[in-house]
């Protein structure tokens, strides 16, 4: 394991039901297993006041405009920025379930309202960027056929389907430099076994001697 002078900041992302919170967790066992001090988000973080209302609109309990939750998904991520921060220089890796690109794919795959990718993720700039983003694909199908699924507010095949569709767009965006795909429709070991090596990948990085960037 090479010295690391801070932290690494490590997204786990994917469609509903792919395996994200399986995966975050083994990862983060994973990690603590080679010595590293490891601190675990997940967004929505449905604990704070904001969390709050973003829970309530997902399970249908509240209405909002849909700019409006956009923006409301974003500020839950800027209630943690400092903390994000200050965990990565005090040298924890912190492995967050979902983050900005989420953010942006889930509003923009609405398709009766006028809301762009780029308008998405202006809020989104300035966050802390994350060292790696691991994209966990699966045919929304398939994942439609594991547990729970149809529960929440975006769990419909149409809104699944046009959210893998925008998540692939904004791979070939400024933010698909930090994303690496994995397929997700294996067995949660051969899952966990490539995700694991892909981090160790990036930790090797010489950017991991730099200190953590911003979304721009
Ligand atoms: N959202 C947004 O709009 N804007 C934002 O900024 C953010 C989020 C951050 C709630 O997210 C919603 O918020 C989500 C996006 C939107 N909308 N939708 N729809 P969430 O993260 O709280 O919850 P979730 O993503 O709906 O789904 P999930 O339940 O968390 O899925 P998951 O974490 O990807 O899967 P899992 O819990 O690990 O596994 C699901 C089941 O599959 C479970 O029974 C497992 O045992 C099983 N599983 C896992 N891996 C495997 C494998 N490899 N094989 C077979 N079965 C497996
Ligand atoms: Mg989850």
């Amino acid at each position: 394991m090479p010295p690391l002078s801070r932290g690494a900041l490590i997204v786990i992302e994917g469609l509903d039901r792919a395996g994200k919170s399986t995966q975050h967790a083994r990862l983060c066992q994973n990690l603590e297993s080679q010595g590293r001090r490891v601190k675990s988000l997940r967004f929505p973080d449905r604990t704070t006041p904001i969390g709050k209302s973003i829970d309530a609109y997902l399970r249908g309990e509240s209405q909002q405009e849909d700019h409006v939750i956009h923006l409301l998904f974003s500020a839950n991520r800027w209630e943690a920025a400092g903390q994000i921060r200050s965990a990565i220089e005090e040298g924890f890796t912190v492995v967050i379930d979902r983050y900005h690109y989420s953010g942006i794919v889930y509003s923009a795959a609405k398709d009766k309202v006028d809301l762009s990718l780029k308008w998405a993720r202006d809020p989104e700039i300035g966050l802390p960027r994350p060292d790696v983003c691991v994209f966990l694909d699966i045919a929304p199908e398939v994942a439609a056929k594991r547990g729970n699924f149809g529960r929440e507010k975006y769990e419909t095949s149409a809104m699944q389907k046009r959210v893998r569709e925008l998540f692939y767009e904004l791979m070939g965006t400024s933010d698909g430099l930090d994303i690496r795909v994995v397929d997700a429709g294996r067995s949660v070991e051969e899952v966990e076994q490539d995700i694991i090596e892909r981090v160790n990948d990036v930790m090797e990085q010489p950017k991991m001697a730099k200190p953590l960037t911003a979304i721009l």
